[in-house]
């Protein structure tokens, strides 16, 4: 006969020892989009203790929809061999142009990150950062549903030696660095222009503050760089520049 009471028990205590274990990290990651999850896989290869936090229930942000809802993206040359990593198939459609399946790119990423060793922490949202001596050094998080329902309920805290803002469009971790005044500016996106977007996303993927590195689109908002469109090599070699900066670094 099943018992109830032990699928809850199995549940609770496999769940906070996972949140027990991922308190104390050497990367915490706020995001789980595609640069903030590549930045996750080579940063778990390269022997990091490493976790992702996710505000909403699914993870893979803007990549499910490609354009338009239509869920294909588009891979330049200079990103194929991540792809290739991950071992997600694509076509070639023109010369220096590859398309793939958007829901099998955001379904093999997640599973190749979760296998590395990341552990996602989906429906938990990161409300602020914790900065000492002017060094970001972890983050305050809470359960999404609290933040949708306005309680006034504190939050807790993980410990990190690097954090990444890997939160997209809004940036909205570096936002609490502006809101301080700890940083000067963020001056958002430029319009479309998919070719300066793409390299402009790798060259601003960077350390924006003492332990706080940027990624992907939150790169390029916080540098004033155009958007690219649904092309998503950027993205990818976004993440892994991040890794391999902080893994040079630990
Ligand atoms: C926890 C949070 C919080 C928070 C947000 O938007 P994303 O897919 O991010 P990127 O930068 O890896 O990829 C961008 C890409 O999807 C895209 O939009 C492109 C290429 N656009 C081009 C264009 O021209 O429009 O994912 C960010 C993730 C999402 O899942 C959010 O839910 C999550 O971050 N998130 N998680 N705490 N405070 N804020
Ligand atoms: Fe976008």
């Amino acid at each position: 006969m099943l018992r109830d009471v032990i699928i809850s028990r199995a549940i609770i205590e496999s769940y906070f020892k996972d949140l027990l274990n991922n308190l104390e990290l050497d990367v915490a990651i706020v995001g789980a989009g595609p640069s903030g999850m590549v930045a996750a896989y080579y940063l778990a290869k390269g022997g990091a203790k490493v976790a992702i936090f996710e505000k909403k229930l699914s993870i893979g942000g803007g990549i499910w929809g490609g354009a338009m809802g239509f869920n294909k993206i588009v891979v330049q040359e200079e990103a194929k061999e991540i792809l290739d990593e991950f071992g997600i198939r694509y076509e070639k459609f023109e010369e220096g142009y590859y398309v793939a399946d958007a829901i099998e790119v955001a379904t093999t990423i997640a599973s190749k990150v979760v296998k590395a060793g990341v552990k996602i922490f989906n429906m938990i949202e990161v409300e602020d950062l914790v900065v000492k001596n002017n060094r970001v050094s972890g983050i305050v998080i809470n359960w999404t549903p609290i933040h949708m329902t306005g309680l006034h309920v504190d939050p807790l805290t993980v410990e990190a030696k690097y954090v990444i803002d890997s939160t997209g469009h809004g940036a909205q971790i570096t936002q609490f660095l502006l809101k301080r005044g700890l940083i000067e500016r963020i001056p958002g996106e430029g319009p479309m222009w998919a070719d300066q977007g793409e390299k402009l996303t790798v060259e601003n993927t960077r350390e924006v503050y003492p332990g706080l590195y940027v990624t992907g689109m939150a790169a390029n908002a916080v540098s004033g760089a155009p958007r690219m469109g649904p092309i998503f090599g950027g993205m990818f070699l976004s993440g892994r520049k991040a890794a391999q900066e902080i893994l040079s670094k630990l």
